[in-house]
């Protein structure tokens, strides 16, 4: 079976190594978001990719989610000595090795996918990450700050901000003159399913369908498109997913989520157990689901959570 996966980190990771042990023979492509990157002492650091590399292929910060295991951050403390910031990213030592071979591949001429391949020779993730695009898209999150309407980029809204001044709108630019990287159409084009993990609507997913080309692929596939709640009870289980839905005008609930992504992209929708009383919404907006637990607390638990995924595709299909 080929399963396509748009994702983004945490919960596009996490989401994976449940699916790898639910489906283990499957072919998994993971489209992955490229809008969180940032340019970083004349590095570009790629979150999503890199946690979705780092966690499947052994070497990520499981109690962070992000960044690597054992690592120890003395270059970072090396520049803040020099004043050379920002200081509020946390870049580690084993970290930045990622960053500078990426770095100096792409100044040599190769696209973001084919550093990306080469980046998980190292790592196997066992699955094939490609980046949603080559080109360059970053995400910017308009606040008020001190009565001035401004632009951030999204790592300095969530990382330095916390998220704590209210998402005006979320704009993911250069995604409108974006391609989608090699593979990604094709990938599409021959899945059988597409599942959307409980990856952020707007930041992670939302930025992966604002590159052309790629809503249309999946509609045009054919297949089951099933997706994940990131919002459990109302709320997201971890990050700033209510700040930017409100941005775009959606509510914190499963079920305005789905109606987001709505029954034109999605056949399939999995909500919380705790969530239950919005499956009968959900189905009146066309949209085939259920409600089973959707913590990710083990793998075991994930796995379970993946199944449902799979079982509910080939109930739609
Ligand atoms: P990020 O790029 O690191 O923010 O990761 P993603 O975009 O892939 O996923 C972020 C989303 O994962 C957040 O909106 C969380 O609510 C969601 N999430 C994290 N852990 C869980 C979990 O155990 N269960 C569910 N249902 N969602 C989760
Ligand atoms: N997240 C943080 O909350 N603080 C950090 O300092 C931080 C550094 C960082 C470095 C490399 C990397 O790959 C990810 C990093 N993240 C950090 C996580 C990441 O920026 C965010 O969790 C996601 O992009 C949010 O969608
Ligand atoms: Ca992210």
């Amino acid at each position: 079976m080929r399963i396509v996966v748009l994702a983004g980190g945490i919960g596009g990771a996490r989401f994976l190594r449940g699916l790898k042990r639910a489906a283990p023979e499957a072919d998994i492509t993971v489209i992955g978001n490229t809008g969180d990157d940032i340019h970083l002492f004349g590095l570009k650091v790629c979150p999503d990719l890199d946690t979705v590399m780092y966690t499947l292929g052994g070497g990520i910060n499981e109690e962070q989610g992000w960044g690597r295991a054992e690592e120890t951050f003395h270059l970072k403390e090396e520049l803040a000595a020099y004043g050379a910031g920002p200081s509020w990213f946390g870049l580690g030592d084993r970290d930045f090795a990622t960053h500078i071979v990426r770095t100096q591949m792409i100044a040599a001429g190769f696209p973001l996918s084919a550093v990306t391949e080469a980046l998980c020779d190292r790592w196997q993730p066992g699955v094939k990450l490609i980046p949603m695009t080559d080109d360059r898209v970053e995400t910017h999150v308009a606040v008020e700050i001190d009565g001035e309407r401004k632009a951030v980029h999204f790592q300095e809204y969530w990382v330095r901000l916390r998220a704590s001044v209210p998402a005006e709108a979320v704009v993911p630019v250069g995604a409108e003159q974006s391609k989608p990287a090699p593979g990604v159409l094709e990938a599409i084009a021959a899945a059988d399913v597409v599942l959307f993990p409980p990856s952020n609507p707007v930041v992670s997913v939302g930025t992966i369908l604002a590159v052309p080309g790629v809503r249309e692929a999946i509609a045009e596939a054919g297949v089951p498109v099933v997706g994940l709640s990131p919002i459990v009870g109302d709320a997201p289980v971890r990050g700033m997913a209510d700040k930017v839905l409100a941005a775009v005008g959606v509510e914190s609930t499963a079920a305005a989520v789905a109606e987001h992504y709505g029954s034109g992209l999605l056949d399939g929708w999995l909500v919380d157990t705790v969530d239950a009383g919005v499956v009968e919404r959900v189905e009146t907006a066309g949209i085939r689901c259920r409600a089973v637990p959707l913590m990710m607390t083990d793998l075991d638990a994930t796995a379970e959570m993946a199944r449902a995924a799979l079982a509910l595709a080939e109930e739609v299909r």
